[in-house]
């Protein structure tokens, strides 16, 4: 060992979330501590530096940054080690520097943006006391030859050092390129930074080198003696020539003097780049050296019991990688094809039924295990069909699933096909938008036992009800399951069941419907909970309708007497609008939403109740959740990569004021000619204290000011081209794929919709452009302004969306298209309003009474008995004119 050797600092790279999968995932999963532990093993094992890097994509870097530098601040046996802030965004890089007690490094500012923000951000690094990393890196690029690394790193040095930055606080990276990549201009890299580093050495007094090491045997992936014995001799020539501290894994270098002469002097040949056909030689060496890694065998001692226990492993375990051979090998030992679903694939998804209802498997993995038996079921189909299997014991039982006319969401129905499915039921489903004749078609064609109907909007709650009147019509007898985000137990029992005679249930969720769905189809439990049902919503109708007639509600003209009283004498809610045309985003970087993505409703659609990040480490449901974020990342990664959806957005600004509680879009800020409408509702319920009665008008300038306000819509989407996928996962049998995706595009829609309102307010229209929130702040919406969404509580007329779509040109722009229902088709889209006035903020209308109904039909010039029905939700008393029709 040289002194020049036993003088090089070793900076640690295990903290590192690009750089270390293991560190990557318990800073995903939150588990501070063990990665504190991460950091601390570096220490021990001899890291003089440990560089944090948290750069990853599906995390809140910053917030990530701070988490952990102000744990490792309270660890005095991790914190004896200068820590070096490792980002390729400022922004992270300043808040790791507030949380370093000691000496921090920054990794790295370069001359890339050019001149000025390089000195900017030097000098913020000197008011902290840090050193810095300086890249060789700028406006044209990374340099790559001997003169543009040394050429660049004495710019920078002049340009800091004149600008009073310490010298010895710099440190060059002058790049670490890969050798040996088959590329001949490759072959002179590790030579180049060795040579460059003497010269810069010279040139820079008290600078120092350094550089991530790894990446010079990055073409040997896999072979990691090759790549320890390059990583020693790259060392050893490079710290001669002056090179001080570097990124290594000490774990990975291998001690010079003892790498076989032969490898060393292959190795050495490529490094320094000595003779032509070095690289050919070590590649032809290193076939010799392979296997050396460690390599993670796969456990499958699973496949060595009876083919009855591997389908049923492989059910529970949602494994479908051996599941045809394995149906093959059962049919074939089976007297018929039939009997295997009889036989082990029932008895393996009874074991998966059984784990579900007992809580000990959760949605995800139910979901996976539906895979696998789909695909068995695929394999043997053919065969059953060939043999006419005739008098085969059928499922328990058969339910038709639709979701109703105008209505395009399918996720919640769809888990809840796979659950049925799971407990062997057969499932019929009829897709989304589907009109009752085709239900009530398909449901007497197939003999079902069970029509079942889903929705999200509430236009839906008025489609079932008139599904159920053509059952009632047409003499049905089945039972009407009820399910979707806007059903409630309270509108199956006043509006639905009413309508007709055979029974009516409301289910809340997937789990509840295989009780259900199985009451319903066994001759001893069917007739008692149909009758008990049927009494207690009754009785909750019979209470609902007791109550008196306009419960609790203020006037209209009382409610706006009670608006809130803005003051206006400051001007309008916001400035003009900075880019003031309409802007279109077609084809938006769906990388970019990433980041904005706000897990925790993902975690709901999959059943796992929580707080993400929190329950990733809940004792009983954490390790669920683990496994499904895992596979939503590793989905998410591919959508982006491989493009499988189409990000579309469209947003505009009108000059506007409030008329009453109607909004004036004016053509142009002379404000002379109307251009259109959105009328919004006032609530009225009696409000106690200095409480007021909100419209959503309320914040927009009142024409009476004579201020020329604004108001901002929006439409996005993020389904575009989604179908082709699941056309896919369909014909692969893959529910879980399929849901997976529809739950990501949904969660990619809403990130879409809160990156598009940040670059509204910081950029577009622009009345915060100094915004600096986390990501944790803007999902809690902590930023000035709303964007309310027709059909969300305080505008929750849907029939407003056509009059929005045709001010944005949006079917055009985005390619969403409203159906009859006003549900936007791709299902994964939104749309709405934005309202910039401080004191925005999102409210409920709750209930209104027929005075304001009047008034608003008046004001939107169409019947009452229209508003009626698509406010029927909102509605405070009870229009007996529908339910007349039932009697
Ligand atoms: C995720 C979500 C979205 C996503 C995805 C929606 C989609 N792809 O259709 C996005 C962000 C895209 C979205 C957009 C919109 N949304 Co939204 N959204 C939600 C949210 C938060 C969760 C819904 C969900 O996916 N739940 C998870 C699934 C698995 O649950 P589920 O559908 O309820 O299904 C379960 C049960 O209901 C039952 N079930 C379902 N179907 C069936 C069928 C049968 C037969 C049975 C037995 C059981 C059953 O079992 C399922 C599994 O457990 C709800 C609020 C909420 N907490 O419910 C609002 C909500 C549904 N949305 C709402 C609205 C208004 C909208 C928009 C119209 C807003 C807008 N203007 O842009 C759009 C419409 C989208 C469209 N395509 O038209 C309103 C609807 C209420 C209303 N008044 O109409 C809600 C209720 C929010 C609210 N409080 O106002 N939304």
């Amino acid at each position: 060992m040289t002194q020049k050797t036993a003088q090089f600092i070793n900076i640690g790279e295990r903290t590192n979330v690009t750089g270390s999968a293991r560190f990557n995932k318990l800073i995903l999963n939150g588990d501070y501590d063990t990665a504190l532990e991460v950091a601390r093993s570096q220490v021990e094992n001899g890291a003089q530096i440990i560089d944090i890097n948290m750069d990853e994509g599906m995390l809140d870097s910053q917030q990530a940054m701070t988490i952990f530098l102000n744990l490792i601040a309270t660890e005095p046996d991790i914190a004896r080690v200068p820590i070096m802030i490792d980002s390729s965004k400022w922004a992270i890089i300043e808040a790791g520097l507030k949380c370093v007690p000691g000496k921090a490094i920054v990794n790295s500012i370069s001359l890339k943006e050019g001149e000025a923000p390089f000195l900017e951000q030097s000098r913020t690094i000197r008011r902290f006391g840090a050193a810095t990393v300086v890249m060789a890196f700028d406006e044209d690029g990374q340099a790559d030859s001997i003169e543009r690394k040394v050429a660049i790193c004495e710019r920078s040095y002049k340009l800091l050092t004149e600008d009073g930055f310490p010298p010895e606080d710099i440190i060059f990276d002058p790049n670490i390129f890969a050798v040996a990549t088959g590329i001949e201009e490759h072959n002179p890299y590790a030579r180049y930074f060795i040579e460059a580093t003497k010269i810069i050495k010279q040139r820079c007094p008290h600078a120092r080198i350094s550089g991530g090491v790894s990446n010079v045997s990055f073409s040997f992936r896999g072979n990691d003696r090759v790549r320890e014995a390059m990583h020693s001799v790259f060392l050893y020539h490079a710290i001669a020539a002056g090179m001080d501290m570097g990124i290594v894994n000490a774990g990975q270098l291998a001690v010079y003097d003892q790498i076989e002469p032969e490898l060393r002097e292959c190795v050495e040949d490529v490094i320094l780049d000595r003779r032509p056909d070095a690289t050919d030689r070590l590649l032809e060496m290193a076939e010799r050296y392979k296997g050396g890694g460690l390599r993670r065998e796969e456990d499958l001692s699973w496949r060595d019991v009876a083919v009855e226990k591997r389908l049923e492993y492989a059910l529970v375990k949602g494994i479908d990688k051996f599941v045809v051979e394995d149906t093959e090998e059962a049919r074939q030992k089976a007297s018929r094809p039939i009997d295997v679903i009889e036989g082990p694939l029932m008895d393996g998804m009874n074991v998966v039924g059984d784990l579900f209802g007992s809580g000990k498997m959760f949605l995800p993995q139910v979901v996976k295990s539906a895979r696998v038996m789909k695909k068995a079921v695929a394999h043997l189909l053919p065969y059953i069909e060939a043999e006419k299997a005739e008098g085969a014991g059928g499922p328990k039982g058969r339910i038709v699933m639709a979701t109703v006319k105008g209505d395009v969401h399918d996720i919640g129905k769809n888990i809840v096909a796979v659950v049925l499915q799971c407990n062997n039921f057969e499932v019929i489903d009829l897709g989304v938008m589907v009109p009752w004749q085709t239900i009530l078609e398909t449901a007497r064609e197939q003999k079902v036992d069970m029509i079942g109907l889903s929705g999200l909007i509430t236009p839906s709650l008025d489609e079932m009800v008139t599904v159920a009147e053509e059952m009632q019509r047409q003499h049905f007898k089945l039972p009407l399951l009820i399910g979707g985000a806007t059903t409630s137990k309270m509108h199956t029992a006043v509006k639905i069941a009413p309508a007709y005679d055979g029974p009516v249930v409301h289910v809340l969720d997937a789990s509840r419907s295989v009780g259900v769905a199985g009451t319903l189809v066994s001759d001893q439990h069917k007739q008692r909970f149909v009758d008990e049902t049927k009494s207690s919503y009754d009785s909750m109708r019979e209470k609902r309708l007791a109550r008196p007639q306009v419960d609790r509600l203020i006037s209209l003209a009382q409610a706006r007497d009670n608006a809130p009283a803005l003051d206006w004498s400051n001007g309008p809610s916001a400035p003009k609008p900075r880019r003031p045309e309409r802007i279109v985003l077609d084809n938006y970087p769906l990388g970019d939403l990433v980041e904005r993505i706000d897990w925790t409703p993902f975690f709901r659609t999959w059943e796992l109740a929580g707080t993400y990040p929190a329950l990733l480490k809940d004792a009983i449901i954490g390790e669920t959740a683990r496994n499904l974020f895992d596979d939503a990342k590793k989905m998410l990664a591919r959508i982006i990569d491989e493009h499988w959806v189409e990000a579309r957005g469209v947003c505009a600004f009108w000059p506007a004021n409030a008329d009453g509680d109607d909004v004036i879009l004016w053509h142009d800020e002379s404000r002379t000619k109307e251009r259109a409408r959105v009328h919004f509702l006032r609530q009225q319920q009696q409000k106690r204290g200095e409480r007021s009665n909100d419209c959503l008008a309320d914040f927009i300038a009142p024409v009476s000011t004579g201020l020329c306000d604004y108001i901002g819509g929006f439409a996005v989407t993020a389904g575009g081209r989604i179908e082709e996928k699941l056309a896919e996962f369909k014909a692969a049998h893959d529910d879980y794929a399929s849901i997976m995706l529809k739950s990501l595009a949904d969660r990619l829609a809403e990130a879409f919709a809160e990156r598009l309102h940040e670059k509204v307010r910081t950029e577009f229209w622009g009345y915060a452009p100094d915004e600096a929130l986390s990501n944790e702040q803007i999902i809690k919406e902590g930023y000035r302004g709303i964007r309310p969404a027709p059909g969300y509580p305080a505008c929750p007329d849907h029939s407003e969306k056509p009059a929005l779509f045709a001010l944005l040109d949006a079917e055009k722009a985005t390619g969403i298209h409203l159906t009859e229902s006003f549900a936007m088709l791709p299902a994964s889209s939104v749309s709405g309003y934005y309202l910039a006035h401080p004191e925005s903020h999102y409210f409920g209308i709750g209930k209104i009474g027929p005075d304001q109904v009047e008034d608003y039909a008046n004001r939107r010039g169409v019947e009452i008995a229209r508003i009626e029905k698509w406010l029927s939700p909102n509605l405070g008393y009870e229009p007996a004119a529908r339910f007349k029709k039932t009697g």
